[in-house]
C-alpha cells in the first residue's frame, strides 16, 4: 500500500465458511431474520476483537508486529444467546460466559497498541457477533435460537472497504493461539 494511504483495519475472530453457514442456518430456523433490518451477509460474520479504525501503513505494521508478539491460548466460544442494542439498531450473538482466555487475548492488544501511538478503546469490551443492522425492533427471545460451539484458534487483521450497497473484509494477517 503507498505509504499515505490509510485503511479501516480492525482486529476480529474470523469463523470458518462451515460455521458461518451453520450460524446463518440457525439464526433463519429460529426465525431471528424475520423482524425487518439489514441482514449482514455470512461471509461479514465475525467478532471484533479491537476496532482500529483508519491507520496510516506505520501504524498498521506496528499493530502487526504487536498481534505478533501475543502469546495467548486457543479456547472454545459457546454462542448461547442472541441480543438487541437499541442505539446502534444492531441485533447480535453473544454468550452468558465468555472465555478468560477471550479476555486475557483482548486485552494483551488492547494494551500493546498503546505502544503504536493509537487512542485507547474508551467502550468497555462487549464480544458480539452482529447478525443485523438497522433492525428497528428486537428480534425476539433467546429461545429459538440453538446455540453453536465455535473453537477459536486464531484471530485475525480485517481491512474493511466499502463497496456499493454494503462494505467488503479482507482479512489481510492471521495469528496463531497456542492449544494448551
Ligand atoms: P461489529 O458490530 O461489526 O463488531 C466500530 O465501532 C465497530 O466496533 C462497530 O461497528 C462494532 O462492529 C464494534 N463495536 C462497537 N462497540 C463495541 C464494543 N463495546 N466492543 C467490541 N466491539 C464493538
Amino acid at each position: 500500500m503507498p505509504p499515505d494511504e490509510r485503511q479501516r483495519l480492525f482486529f476480529a475472530l474470523w469463523p470458518d465458511t462451515g460455521l458461518r453457514q451453520r450460524l446463518k442456518q440457525r439464526l433463519t430456523e429460529g426465525g431471528f431474520y424475520g423482524a425487518g433490518g439489514q441482514p449482514v451477509p455470512p461471509d461479514n460474520f465475525h467478532i471484533t476483537l479491537r476496532y482500529l479504525g483508519w491507520l496510516s501503513s506505520a501504524e498498521r505494521r506496528c499493530a502487526g508486529q504487536v498481534a505478533g508478539n501475543i502469546r495467548a491460548s486457543a479456547f472454545q466460544l459457546v454462542l448461547n444467546r442472541t441480543g438487541y442494542w437499541s442505539g446502534s439498531r444492531v441485533a447480535w450473538l453473544g454468550a452468558d460466559n465468555w472465555p478468560a482466555a477471550l479476555l486475557d487475548l483482548n486485552e494483551q492488544v488492547q494494551k500493546g497498541l498503546e505502544q503504536c501511538g493509537l487512542e485507547p478503546e474508551s467502550r468497555p469490551y462487549q464480544p458480539h457477533l452482529t447478525y443485523l443492522r438497522k433492525a428497528a425492533v428486537p428480534p425476539g427471545p433467546s429461545a429459538g435460537y440453538v446455540p453453536v460451539t465455535w473453537w477459536v484458534d486464531s484471530f485475525v487483521l480485517v481491512h474493511s472497504v466499502t463497496v456499493p450497497g454494503g462494505v467488503r473484509y479482507e482479512v489481510v494477517d492471521r495469528w496463531i493461539l497456542t492449544a494448551d
